[in-house]
């Protein structure tokens, strides 16, 4: 005999299945059995046949609505120091340049990694990590680049790996070598791509520490035919691919990320037509991070009308981080991907559940409440579900289910 977990019944379910009739995928007065952690039964309460789940513990939500655990699908949450002070001189006149000069910037983070042991690396996550949680995160990507060497890009993503034993998340790892030119290499460029392609995506690999391989394809990044040689070693590792592109001009990184079957292209203020085309061919999704729009003051947008002609997915992320993006609210980035993109609040929804699974590649598995996937889900006080789109700084989440059980807040 079957044996269920749970049953969670007279929920208002935005389901995020996707349908054609409503973007938000609604089960009005809906039923959920869990067996195993994953949904073994989800619809009507009408159509529930309450007798095959005789004797089964059973929730009732009293009318509440429900929706899928979020995803925070690209973060960089993993790192040592701060970078507060950096803030307060450049409102007080410094540029980025004297920053950098005086050892600020993207190194001082590097700097202060390098320094931290994994425990501290670890210690200093947790916090930033609850709150993502608190709001209802239950699956987040982490991204190693702080360490720019393969010990401490390894440090990092075992840190990273580690929170899911201290906090309700699961956690998928990215590696993201090439993320900046360490002072070591300061004059050889290709000679640490080497190093990456080398040394750290091998060991990486063969450790099992990460999920994926990122790079940032910028001027101030890396070039596209050096993006192109991380991609090759991770193919060669059986790794996917990721990148951060066009974020501050057009390299062409998402139409090499499309070429290279990428999961998700990231940022992509400057893409052109032509990128969007490919990313549409290629299914792969556009992960836009109105944090780091917003706290970098840019001008330009995404091309959301681009990614919606061409049926690209649009997935949104919190890209928390100490310099571009210092964040740690993804509920906010759904009323800054309305406010600053015009996105509507269902695609914002979508961007964090649905969406977000698809960059990650675990659309089978998390993303929409559907039979056999992960019962993880959040139990929220709206009237709507595109209210959670609409305030700022109100939490609310009343309670979050993980695999079918109670991990917070109270229903
Ligand atoms: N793009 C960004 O916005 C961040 N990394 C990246 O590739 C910036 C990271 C930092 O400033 O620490
Ligand atoms: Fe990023």
């Amino acid at each position: 005999m079957t044996c269920w977990d749970s049953i969670w019944t007279n929920a208002r379910m935005a389901t995020m299945a996707e349908v054609e009739s409503d973007p938000y995928g609604v089960v009005d007065d809906g039923t959920l059995v869990v067996a195993g952690g994953r949904i073994a039964w989800i619809g009507l309460t009408e159509k529930f046949e309450a007798n095959r789940f005789r004797d089964t513990p059973t929730h009732d939500l009293k009318g509440a609505w429900i929706t899928p655990g979020l995803i925070d699908c690209h973060t960089h949450i993993v790192y040592g120091g701060n970078r507060a002070a950096e803030f307060e001189l450049r409102l007080n006149g410094a540029t980025y340049a004297e920053i950098a000069h005086a050892g600020g910037g993207i190194i001082s983070t590097v700097e202060a990694t390098r320094k931290a042991s994994h425990d501290e690396l670890l210690e200093q996550a947790l916090p930033r990590v609850d709150h993502l949680a608190r709001e209802g995160v239950t699956t987040l990507e982490i991204k190693s680049g702080y360490g720019l060497n393969t010990a401490v890009e390894r440090r990092m993503l075992q840190a990273a790996r580690k929170i899911s034993e201290y906090m309700p998340v699961d956690i998928v790892t990215t590696l993201l070598g090439a993320h900046a030119l360490p002072p070591e290499f300061t004059d050889n460029p290709d000679g640490y791509i080497d190093l990456v392609c080398q040394e750290m995506i091998p060991q990486v690999a063969a450790a099992g520490e990460a999920d994926a391989v990122d790079a940032f394809c910028e001027t101030i990044g890396f070039t596209r035919d050096q993006t192109e040689r991380v991609f090759q070693a991770a193919h060669h590792h059986d790794l996917s691919v990721k990148l951060h592109a066009e974020q501050l001009s057009d390299l062409g990184g998402a139409e090499l990320v499309a070429a290279y079957g990428g999961l998700s292209a990231d940022h992509l203020e400057y893409v052109a037509e032509a990128g969007v085309r490919s990313m549409a061919a290629a299914g792969t999704v556009a992960v836009l991070l109105p944090g780091a729009f917003y706290c970098l003051r840019e001008t330009r947008p995404p091309p959301i009308d681009l990614f919606r002609e061409y049926g690209v997915g649009m997935a949104l992320a919190t890209d928390s981080n100490p310099g571009s993006s210092p964040v740690a609210s993804l509920l906010l980035m759904l009323n800054m991907a309305c406010t600053l993109f015009r996105m509507t609040p269902a695609e914002a929804l979508a961007g964090v559940t649905r969406e977000a699974a698809r960059a990650l590649g675990r659309q089978d598995s998390i993303g929409t409440l559907e039979t056999d996937k992960k019962a993880d889900f959040v139990v929220w006080g709206i009237e709507r579900p595109g209210e959670l789109a609409y305030p700022i700084g109100f939490n609310p989440c009343r309670a979050v289910i993980r695999n079918g059980v109670l991990v917070s807040g109270q229903v």
